[in-house]
């Protein structure tokens, strides 16, 4: 397989040569017209004729056109690719390296500093898609969304990636969605890739946006209107003559950010804002094969003169009246307008000072929003005013970087003060080596990211961390403080004057096109099999992947609970990033987080339980291990939302390596649950939610009845308490017939292996 730097014609119209057919099934099969999703889902089908078509209920296979992964996931996908015993990717797969580079002193430093100390993290994957025939994007590169976008993305298009923000690329109107390592193994070795038929919400976008309000103002409001959980089992399809008035990149904003209200996936129509983007980044015959199937890039009409009959739930939003939005601390759905942050942060006592402001990350780092951000630090500078915090830019790629570069716009930061990091994720996923705050310091920072839990920037449970778009970062850290409404209020410059700031329409797209900036892409050779992949077996940060046991046949009795979280429990609770990042592709090593960020239901305090071996309370990655060594099975228990956020599998293959049987919550986030099904844990939530309450430190718990686990039947659960009474609970689970395989092998992997 040859593996380029953009996806070939040849691909994007094999796709769209089955458009016609498909979609008259996919009508017919349904009795009426078709949405967006449905098409784009319908052309991907693996069998169009008899896969169940129903919403929220049936699985289906589907196959992706494409697979993206990124380097802090990628070890353990490539890591559990090489036991399946092929000799090549069987879908176009790439590899970006964004994730490890710690942010510190300037973009060029850090860099250096990341490729030294990675080397063999790097020269792993380098080496792994060279021999398995992937394409590798270095270091320096950019963040895998951006890159995605701006090379690989297609109208009409299926991706999946190993990464929960994935869905950028719907701002392409792409099917883009985020999984775990174990998903993009099954698409990577020629299976398809098997999930829940969605259901789809829509969201009616009208009017146009003005002044402050940005495209990531919409997805902070529908954040709000849908919490983190809203989306969970949707796809959310974006349509109205509000979206078609929105750029590219603007779309990919809010698709982006769709992951933090649990969306499977978010996207846009094809419309002539998309041709532009796609022209201007060297698709010129993407956009004209995507012209010719037009109408079959966007809804049928029918959908969007009576949307009421096409999706599960409507949202109606009006641009014109939409106000600029700030949401935060700890997490993303708490949102009000900038203008009422000042009065709530006092009345909770969040410090009013921004101690610093970021912008970036694979959210919002486009050129429009630069030149955007660019504009009002411009218009502060010569209306006499600096930032009175620091502030952080990350490009979002190199192609960016270079473009912003060329434009004088780095410069304008710079001369506010800024500091230019890599081309990386950085700060946003706590590689921000902060030198200007100590932990247990109460501080308030502003970001254009997406997530904002607790220690996920600067590693500091003390920092408040508050998301918004680029230009709303610009004011509150030209003003320093979270009261600052930049819409009505005035700050005084140097001369003593009350000034006003104000915000550039941005420019959407270079005028002078992109710089693509340094080549750092690395095509796989045509014949990889004579390139060595060397994990070396005293390494601290690789570890070749010993088979997960299969299922003996028997029920699973007297778990020990390990822990009990209380409130969020999400991915960065359950497997730390930040420094833990060093060890994503070591198993055993990543293992020493295994809940640390959990909240523990019966003390309250974080990240320790009781260990019942001896009746004393410790760390509980130390309690897991201390079980594991002793062959103690466990089962943890969560509350809300469980493993909601990121698409780390290690949140599930931690757990499983350590002798968890079972998880069991309230309700669990999309991709956690698959990946707990993958890894071979089964995952149940309580029929009655009360039931969360009955479970004790000290108790055991058995599950029942697996011989004939099924879809749609109960697993009853017995709590044993340790003065032998017992409670029996019923428990529902979410497998199809085939996820049940993965547990009777073991976990998926194993079936691939005896498949292939
Ligand atoms: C994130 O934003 O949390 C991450 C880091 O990009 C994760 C992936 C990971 O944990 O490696 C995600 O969103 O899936
Ligand atoms: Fe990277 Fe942050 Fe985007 Fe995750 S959300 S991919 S950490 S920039």
């Amino acid at each position: 397989m040859t593996v380029a730097a953009a996806t070939p014609i040849e691909l994007i119209q094999a796709v769209y040569a089955t458009l016609d057919e498909r979609l008259e099934t996919g009508r017919r099969r349904l009795g009426r017209p078709l949405t967006l999703a449905e098409k784009i889902l319908v052309n991907h089908l693996d069998d169009p004729e008899d896969a169940g078509l129903e919403r929220g209920v049936s699985y289906v296979d589907l196959r992706p056109d494409r697979v993206a992964l990124q380097d802090a996931t990628a070890q353990m996908a490539w890591l559990q690719f090489m036991t399946a015993g092929l000799d090549e990717v069987r879908i176009p797969t790439t590899t970006h390296c964004d994730h490890l580079i710690q942010a510190r002193d300037d973009g060029r430093t850090d860099l250096l500093t990341a490729v030294d100390g990675n080397r063999e993290v790097y020269g792993f994957l380098g080496s792994v898609c060279a021999r398995y025939g992937a394409g590798f994007w270095k270091p320096g590169s950019g963040i895998i969304h951006q890159v995605v976008l701006e090379q690989y993305a297609f109208p009409g298009g299926m991706m999946i990636g190993t990464d929960s923000h994935t869905p950028n690329a719907g701002g392409l109107a792409m099917v883009a969605i985020g999984v775990g390592g174990a998903d993009a193994v099954d698409v990577m070795t020629g299976f398809p890739w098997n999930v829940r038929w969605p259901k789809l919400i829509g969201i009616h976008l009208t009017g146009e946006l003005s002044g402050w309000a940005a495209p990531k103002d919409v997805i902070l409001k529908v954040a709000d209107i849908l919490t983190v959980n809203g989306g969970t089992g949707a796809i959310v399809e974006y349509f109205g003559p509000g979206a078609r008035s929105l750029s590219a990149t603007g779309k990919a904003t809010i698709c982006n950010m769709g992951a933090e209200i649990g969306a499977t996936t978010s996207l846009f129509a094809y419309d002539d804002a998309i041709a532009r983007y796609l022209k201007s980044t060297g698709r010129e015959a993407v956009a004209d094969a995507a012209d010719a199937v037009a109408h079959h890039l966007r809804a049928d009409d029918a959908v969007e003169a009576d949307p009421g009959t096409f999706f599960d739930q409507i949202i109606e939003l009006d641009l014109s009246t939409l106000s600029p939005h700030i949401n935060g601390p700890h997490t993303p759905d708490l949102s009000r307008p900038v203008a009422d942050l000042g009065a709530e942060a006092e009345r909770e006592g969040w410090p009013l000072e921004v101690s610093a402001g970021l912008i970036g990350s694979c959210t919002n780092s486009s050129y429009e929003d630069i030149t955007r951000a660019a504009s009002i630090a411009r218009d502060a500078l010569a209306k006499g005013l600096t930032a009175k915090a620091p502030l952080l830019i990350t490009p979002g790629s190199e192609q960016v970087r270079a473009t912003i570069e060329r434009d004088g716009l780095l410069a304008d930061f710079e001369a506010l003060g800024a500091k230019v990091l890599a081309n990386a994720c950085g700060p946003c996923i706590g590689q921000w080596d902060r030198q200007d705050m100590e932990d247990g310091v109460p501080n308030s920072i502003v970001t254009s990211y997406n997530r904002n839990f607790p220690k996920r920037n600067d590693g500091y449970a003390t920092t408040h961390a508050f998301v918004t778009s680029p230009e709303t970062v610009m004011a509150l850290t030209i003003a320093g403080r979270l009261d600052f409404d930049p819409a009505n209020d005035t700050l005084t410059n140097d001369a003593g004057e009350e000034v006003r700031l104000s915000v550039g329409p941005g420019d959407e797209l270079p005028s002078d096109g992109f710089d693509p900036g340094e080549a750092t892409f690395q095509a796989p050779p045509a014949d990889g099999s004579s390139v060595e992949v060397a994990v070396s077996p005293t390494s601290d940060r690789l570890q070749v992947l010993a088979p997960f046991p299969a299922w003996d046949g028997e029920d699973i009795t007297d778990l020990a609970v390990l822990v009990k979280a209380q409130g969020k429990c999400t991915t960065d609770h359950i497997s730390m990033a930040g420094p833990w990042l060093h060890y994503r592709g070591h198993l055993e090593n990543i293992s020493g987080n295994v809940y640390m960020g959990a909240v523990n239901a019966f003390t309250d305090e974080v990240g320790t339980g009781l260990d019942v071996t001896d009746g004393k309370t410790r760390a509980y990655p130390e309690i897991a291990r201390r079980y594991h060594e002793a062959g103690i099975a466990w089962v943890a228990i969560g509350d809300e939302n469980m493993g909601e956020g990121s698409s780390r599998e290690h949140a599930a293959m931690e757990p499983r390596f350590r002798g968890a049987r079972v998880v069991m919550a309230r309700s669990f986030a999309r991709i956690h649950e698959t990946n707990l099904k993958k890894q071979g844990i089964l995952p149940l939530t309580f029929a009655n939610r009360d039931d969360y309450d009955l479970i004790g430190p000290e108790d055991r718990i058995s599950a029942l009845g697996l011989a004939d686990l099924a879809p749609d039947t109960q697993v009853e659960v017995v709590i044993t308490s340790p003065d032998g009474g017992t409670t029996s609970i019923a428990m529902d689970h979410t497998y199809s017939p085939d996820q049940i395989e993965w547990f009777k092998a073991g976990s998926a992997l194993n079936l691939i292996r005896q498949r292939t």
